[in-house]
């Protein structure tokens, strides 16, 4: 090869990288793909022939190198140098009003004179944040819990519209650009598509996609996945000198639109509340068209000098606030109605629709609740009916559009005998509930009793999920929890996908499982009424399993918070020998638990009145760094706090972790109080804890993430036979 050829090639290697810049920022970034994929494969071959030919011109930013590397064993943390802080909500134009309304008054703003503010869309899809030095990307991670987060530099690299290196100039020394990753909707369905083909398990929506590609170890996968990402925040640090820096959020984003990154077209500033009312109507419009989900708006005060003097309020800033779309709405046909059965024999309808996108997932069931709840909406097989669903939370049926019914739609009845064993169903008078009367006869409530007994909260045997209990109960080996501890590895290892090496770690997870507490046993035994709660009360009241199955009615109504409801339920429980049989059956097998003296008897007041978190309420929500949510729970527990699982005006700490849902979001909108684990230790710290018997044993988990197992719900059947 001349020289001359080879400084043509030189050439045409950058042109090229430049070319395929851009062709990447129309499709991620502008949404106008100006070329084909096909012709844009075709460049991405031509560049990767050249730089093949001359090795030595590869560089790391070039569009060929963001392929990914070798997987890491795990993802190392990394400590954000300034929290990433999330937004405080909105819902309503009043809530909005209010919000401005306050940004004037901290900022002494007389009415006649708007506060400016910078509008851009709420992308759907994971915080993220780069930092730069000198202009190269060093590290990018995840937001986890505000403060620290996940090292997935190797996996943001591979994502093509990320600048490896800053374009332009005047960056900063250091710079940290904050930002979301989202996976566009058409990259989505086609990951789906590829997935579904591969026998590859899919995602539910684009940003459990997005979630799911950049968290793998493995930054080859990341790279096949078509990430995008926007800009939207950045930090930078000048080493002191601040003359350089923009004066407006808008002036920011443009200036990182210079450096290279993408930023939002649909970004730009408005005046006071009618620009920014007017800004959500109008994305609002513009939502459904848009080629990637999201799930509001964001206002932010434009002069960062205002934005400074106003601050934040515990984990937001009080600058900025996003003001989210009412969720998603769609119209479906209802094709019928079955019923499930649950665990305590609850017979519950179930719409059966026509699948429909909503929401950011394919609904394909909405639960109708009961019967009188489905004569309330009156809904009919065969019905059009308007479906809701928001984020994780379970679709509902809306309304029917009565005028839509066709001539031969069909009323629902509930049956008079259980679908699953055929037992005669009962309703109590004043009960929307109808029950299968088939106790644990009924497959279907002993299925679902051995997995309650099983789950997280209750003996915690990790590995025995649905599908298996389902299993066990239909193949005949599991009749009672207290067979489980007779199993054999080849019984396991026999049932569907159960290899010989899951089948002994289950066996070894239920040997885990014997070792427990009073307070957990009794919430495994799925008496009605009996949450966790209770079941800690009267661990903690009683001492002894066997004076709680002795016990009178007016002795367990001494129990804080038992009345005469919980008290028959347990009456009952005790009353049939069949209970005391299982109960006898798993204490034979090993299941066990620290015996202790119950309480000594005070009066409640005066007892939580001792404690030192008396008298406050706590939700948890989102993944804690350290503490697994069962270890959080009890330790507030143990100093006197309750737990609450939704947030309210009476909640008084919301304790968020990672990927803290709309907990997080209504507790920013009421204002109360939020701490992560690092607060919430300072607050235990401040304060001794009451010794056992109600505190957990050692911490026995994992990491947990979200809710796996089955969750503690009011009602629970009884171990009694039909
Ligand atoms: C999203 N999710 O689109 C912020 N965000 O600003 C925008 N998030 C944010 N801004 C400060 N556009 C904290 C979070």
């Amino acid at each position: 090869m001349t020289s001359a050829d080879a400084a043509n090639d030189a050439a045409r290697i950058l042109a090229l990288r430049a070319e395929i810049e851009e062709h990447n920022r129309r499709y991620y970034v502008l949404d106008d793909p100006a070329i084909s994929d096909s012709e844009y494969d075709g460049l991405f071959r031509a560049l990767q022939e050249l730089e093949a030919r001359h090795p030595q011109l590869v560089t790391p930013d070039s569009p060929t190198q963001r392929v990914g590397s070798a997987p890491l064993p795990e993802f190392a943390s990394v400590v954000h140098k300034t929290p990433m802080l999330s937004l405080s909500n909105a819902f309503s134009d009043a809530e909005v009003a209010a919000f401005d309304r306050r940004v004037r008054e901290a900022l002494g703003m007389p009415m006649e004179i708007p506060v400016e503010y910078a509008v851009e869309p709420k992308f759907d899809g994971l915080a993220i944040g780069l930092s730069y030095v000198d202009g190269r990307l060093q590290t990018g991670a995840t937001r986890g819990d505000g403060f620290s987060g996940e090292d997935v530099t190797e996996n943001l690299k591979t994502v093509p519209v990320i600048p490896i290196n800053l374009k332009g100039e005047g960056w900063p020394a250091r710079l940290e650009v904050r930002g979301e990753v989202l996976m566009r909707r058409r990259d989505f369905l086609a990951l789906n598509r590829r997935q579904t083909e591969r026998g590859e398990k899919t995602f539910a929506n684009p940003r459990n996609a997005a979630a799911g590609s950049l968290r793998q170890l493995d930054s080859r996968i990341t790279a096949t996945r078509a990430l995008s990402f926007f800009a939207y925040g950045a930090i930078f640090d000048s080493g002191g000198d601040s003359s350089s820096l923009p004066a407006t959020h808008s002036a920011l984003l443009d200036r990182l639109e210079s450096w290279g990154f993408p930023v939002t077209r649909h970004r730009r500033a408005v005046s006071g509340l009618d620009g920014v009312l007017g800004y959500y109507r109008e994305m609002g419009e513009l939502r459904a068209g848009l080629p990637f989900d999201i799930d509001g708006v964001v206002y932010k005060v434009d002069a960062l000098a205002a934005q400074e003097r106003l601050g934040f309020v515990s984990r937001a800033p009080r600058f900025a606030l996003a003001h989210k779309f009412p969720a998603e709405e769609a119209e479906t046909l209802v094709t019928g109605i079955d019923i499930q059965v649950g665990r305590t024999g609850a017979l519950t309808p179930v719409a059966r629709l026509q699948p429909v996108f909503v929401g950011g997932a394919t609904v394909t069931n909405a639960t109708l609740h009961n019967e009188d709840e489905v004569r309330r909406k009156d809904v009919h097989i065969g019905d059009t009916v308007i479906v809701r669903r928001a984020g994780d939370v379970i679709p509902e049926v809306v309304r029917v559009l009565p005028e839509k019914r066709p001539e031969d739609a069909r009323g629902f009845v509930m049956p008079s005998c259980c679908p699953v064993c055929g037992s005669a169903v009962v309703k109590g008078e004043d009960e929307a509930v109808t029950r299968c009367g088939g106790g644990l006869f009924c497959p279907a409530q002993r299925k679902q009793a051995l997995w309650h007994f099983a789950s997280r909260r209750a003996l915690d045997i990790e590995g025995m999920g649905g599908k298996i209990a389902d299993q066990l109960v239909d193949s005949g080996l599991v009749h009672t929890p207290a067979d489980l501890y007779h199993l054999r590895p080849e019984q396991l290892a026999a049932l569907e996908r159960m290899g010989e090496r899951s089948a002994a770690n289950l066996l070894a997870s239920i040997e885990k499982s014997k070792e427990t507490t009073l307070a957990r046993f009794i919430y495994a035994l799925g008496i009605r009424n009996v949450g966790e709660a209770t079941a800690r009360d009267c661990a903690r009241h009683f001492g002894r399993l066997e004076r709680i199955l002795a016990a009178s009615e007016a002795e367990l109504m001494q129990v804080p918070d038992i009345g005469p409801i919980v008290a028959r339920s347990l009456l009952d429980f005790a009353a049939e020998a069949h209970n005391r049989e299982v109960v006898d059956a798993l204490r034979a097998a090993g299941v066990h638990w620290p015996e202790h003296e119950p309480a000594p008897r005070m009066a409640a007041a005066e007892e939580e009145a001792g404690l030192p978190l008396a008298g406050k309420t706590f939700v948890l929500t989102g993944t804690l760094p350290t503490l697994s949510r069962e270890e959080a729970k009890e330790l507030i527990l143990a100093r006197g706090g309750k737990i609450s699982g939704s947030v309210s005006k009476k909640t008084d700490y919301v304790v968020a972790g990672a990927e803290a849902g709309s907990k997080l979001e209504k507790a920013q909108a009421l204002g109360v109080a939020l701490i992560d684990e690092e607060g919430l230790r300072e607050l235990l710290n401040t304060c001794r804890a009451q010794s056992p018997p109600f505190m957990a044993g050692s911490a026995r988990h994992g990491v947990t993430g979200a809710e796996g197992a089955p969750h503690c719900v009011e009602e629970s059947p009884t171990f009694r036979l039909g």
